[in-house]
């Protein structure tokens, strides 16, 4: 099974209506009622979901609004070091709140007159070609919760600040959201499984964990480094490769560590190109080939 599986805390929805996410044992909220029940209670909002809708409201406690506030604060400074240039405008353009956590309603309302995106609750795990194919919509599936209070650094769990300072963020700049809608067309596009998780893995090595030469310097535009202020600070030390399509969609990756490979793009006008094109125009028989030549490689 495709690595992203296992990311998400499975959810299970009761007989009587209420939800159950289970997490690991090895989760910092795994023996805290308290944030037990919160996830339960966000989860239940997105399987009670009707497209179309206002997303529900998730009332986040203070403490909630608090982790947010500390880590939005914190990757404010880092990002004017560490990010793209393209995203610290994006930043800019969409405007999010630093003190609460906005909520996805709110975020969307905010993207759709940028780039058109708009965001949906998501409880736990979208079956990849779900999550990959609305994006050729302008529709991002996101997770409502936040990270246990414990551990503001770095969550190996997709949850509300990676979903929103990291993707909606990128989602706000023109170029980056004509990437995610190619990435999706892309997954629409290929039939196989194996060919949609070659795609996927080259949206992981770029859209989530992707690095670039800007202005001369090292930094990140992918999702997964912009939204952990622990990562951020660790990437420019990791094995950086060139942007290579054949490497990326079969290099094998831990989602629970920070990323020792990273791919580097000359540029975002590189990155257009090689993977923009590989995606506007990619097929089973395309990504096959770039598989052979990856194992080769
Ligand atoms: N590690 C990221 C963070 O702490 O925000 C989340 C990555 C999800 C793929
Ligand atoms: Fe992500």
């Amino acid at each position: 099974m495709f690595e992203e599986a296992q990311y998400f805390a499975p959810v299970a929805a009761n007989d009587d209506g209420t939800v159950e996410v289970q997490l690991a044992a090895s989760h910092p909220g795994f023996a805290d009622p308290v944030y037990r029940a919160r996830r339960n209670a966000i989860a239940a909002l997105a399987v009670g979901y009707v497209p179309g809708t206002p997303i529900p409201t998730a009332e986040y406690t203070e403490q909630e609004h608090e982790v947010w506030a500390i880590v939005s604060r914190e990757l404010a400074l880092k990002h004017r070091k560490y990010a793209t240039a393209e995203y610290q405008r994006a930043v800019t353009r969409l405007g999010l709140p630093g003190d609460r956590i906005p909520q996805l309603q709110e975020v969307g309302d905010l993207l759709e007159p940028l780039t058109g995106f708009r965001y949906i609750p998501a409880a736990g795990l979208v079956p990849l070609r779900d999550f990959y194919g609305v994006l050729a919509d302008g529709l991002f599936h996101s997770t409502q919760y936040i990270r246990h209070h414990s551990t503001p650094l770095y969550t190996p769990e997709p949850d509300v600040i990676h979903e929103v300072i990291g993707h909606a963020n990128a989602l706000a700049s023109d170029r980056y959201a004509a990437l995610y809608r190619l990435a999706g067309q892309a997954a629409r596009r290929v039939e196989s499984d194996e060919a949609l998780e070659f795609v996927s893995k080259v949206f992981w090595f770029t859209l989530e964990f992707g690095v670039m030469t800007d202005d001369g310097e090292l930094r990140a535009y992918g999702a997964g480094i912009l939204s952990s202020y622990g990562e951020i600070e660790e990437f420019r030390g990791m094995d950086i490769r060139p942007l290579d399509l054949a490497a990326m969609g079969t290099t094998h990756y831990d989602i629970t560590k920070y990323q020792d490979v990273l791919f580097r793009a000359d540029s975002l006008a590189h990155l257009e190109d090689v993977v923009g094109g590989f995606w506007e125009s990619c097929d089973d028989e395309a990504v096959l080939r770039l598989i052979a030549e990856g194992r080769q490689g």
